[in-house]
């Protein structure tokens, strides 16, 4: 019940409270801090760990109850064990699923433990009756093979003595603080990288555990577990591995998510020889033949969009992550037209035929799809190539073949005199454009292969680029 409880306040919470506790920066009251802190603590604890103010002093430790909570919190998620609030506790328990920054997707543990080695070991100290001990190593095996397929990492099975990963199977009270609940609810736990019984994964023995549909998939749930076993905490997306929900896939058919290949490849980095790529239809962004369908900013970020996906590239990683449109917005289609950012309403605008769609941080707002008619878009135009928010005038150009059109942001209303001709108002750009942004004072036009960096204010194109230069090629 409480990892049930849990696990729903976290989801809560992140949902709630991802963009603005990860984007803003807590601005705390100096005075009665310190009380501030502790009754967060008690907050925080008595949610997640069942900290009660009038229980008992343990008797196997001797420790108060606060200590002992701070100290199983601690262990938990990978943390230096000091029984104490200090500064990294607190943080996680007052933002507690931030570690990157949000969109609907992976997280890692706060601190993001994880191994300091790539070779790894693991020991099986005990099987589960439910099983053939055979069939429980394959799905052992199988369930690490899915993480070193993605990553650098290696696994080895050792028959004694200590191993980075110890696996059990237990019911109840088992050593830890843990204590499993009988049939179903929680059915397994894993703790972060570290010491001891860092990495570590138990499964509850009075589950049922199977390698197929019946009961639980030991495969399946041990592909989650050593998720957190390495350093991934919960996923927002539906159908990761690291999404906090168990849903029964054929093993054979398994697919990792992207969401958990960016996951740990954040953690790890990518594979030196890729077992297989994730999806063959995933556009190269290497290859010398990218272009794009739409670039707009978001809050500091780059959304460059191809066909089903699109690559999100920020600056506190110089690898572009991938993801596909319809994880985050299942009712966005692919190969989007354009796409722009208002920086000063905070809106992105997707576009796709007469259709557009509003994003709040990522989230959809409400209301849309709208009609790009009721912007003032006249009739004839069927559908958008690019376009792109001019922060300096509070307009937003339209692209489409080789006009453009020009709207007023403010007066919510599209400029006389347009549509004009892209190459006489823009020198150097006289292609059509596939998508257009700014970054900074520079506008960037993509026209096939090639990339324009256009200075809009001495109204010059400054470099010819490739479409791909973003990405560390
Ligand atoms: N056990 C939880 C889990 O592994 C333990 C847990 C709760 C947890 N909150 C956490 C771990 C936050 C890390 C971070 O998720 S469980 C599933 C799934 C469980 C659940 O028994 O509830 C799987 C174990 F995903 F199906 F919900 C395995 Cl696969
Ligand atoms: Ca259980
Ligand atoms: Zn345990
Ligand atoms: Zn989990």
């Amino acid at each position: 019940m409480l990892q049930k409880k849990a696990r729903m306040k976290c989801l809560l919470l992140s949902l709630l409270l991802n963009v603005a506790l990860c984007l803003a920066v807590p601005l705390l009251p100096n005075a009665g801090q310190e009380v501030g802190d502790y009754q967060t603590a008690q907050d925080y604890l008595k949610n997640f760990y069942n900290f009660k103010m009038d229980m008992p002093r343990q008797q196997k430790t001797g420790l108060d109850p606060f200590t002992e909570k701070i100290i199983q919190m601690q262990t938990f998620f990978g943390l230096e064990v000091t029984g104490k609030l200090d500064p990294k506790t607190l943080d996680i328990m007052k933002t507690p699923r931030c570690g990157v920054p949000d969109i609907g997707n992976y997280r890692t543990f706060p601190g993001q433990p994880k191994w300091k080695k790539k070779d790894l070991t693991y020991r099986v100290e005990n099987y589960t009756p439910d099983m053939a001990t055979a069939d429980v190593d394959n799905a052992i095996v199988r369930a690490f093979q899915v993480w070193s397929n993605v990553t650098p990492l290696t696994f080895k099975k050792v028959e004694y003595g200590k191993a980075d990963i110890m696996i059990s199977f237990a019911k109840k009270e088992h050593g830890d603080f843990y204590p499993f609940d009988g049939p179903h609810r929680t059915l397994a736990h894993a703790f972060a990288p570290g010491e001891g019984i860092g990495g570590d994964a138990h499964f509850d023995e009075d589950e049922t555990w199977t390698k197929g549909v019946n009961g639980y998939n030991l495969f399946l749930v041990a592909a989650h577990e050593f998720g957190h076993a390495l350093g991934l905490s919960h996923s927002n997306i539906p159908g990761a591995l690291m999404y906090p929900s168990y849903s029964y896939v054929n093993p054979s058919q398994f697919r990792l998510h992207q969401d958990d290949i960016n996951g740990i490849q954040s953690l790890y980095g990518p594979s030196k020889d890729p077992v297989r790529t994730t999806d063959s239809s995933i556009p190269d962004t290497c290859g010398t033949k990218m272009s794009f369908d739409a670039i707009t900013t978001l809050r500091g970020e780059i959304m460059f969009f191809k066909d089903r996906n699109f690559y999100r590239k920020y600056p506190q990683n110089p690898r572009p992550e991938l993801y596909l449109i319809s994880s985050l917005w299942p009712s966005i289609p692919g190969n989007i037209d354009a796409a722009y950012e208002n920086s000063a309403k905070d809106r992105v605008l997707l576009f796709k035929g007469t259709k557009f769609w509003v994003l709040n941080g990522y989230d959809l707002v409400y209301g849309y799809p709208k009609s790009i008619y009721t912007l003032g878009l006249p009739k004839t135009v069927k559908r958008l190539d690019a376009a792109v928010y001019n922060e300096d005038t509070g307009k937003t150009y339209f692209f489409t073949g080789d006009k453009y059109w020009s709207y007023d942001e403010h007066r919510k209303k599209m400029d006389r005199g347009y549509p004009r001709r892209t190459a006489v108002d823009f020198p150097g750009i006289s292609s059509k454009v596939d998508a257009v942004f700014q970054y900074y004072r520079y506008l960037y036009f993509f026209s096939g292969q090639r990339q324009y960096e256009y200075d809009f204010r001495s109204r010059r194109t400054l470099r010819v680029l490739t479409s791909n230069s973003w990405f560390r090629c």
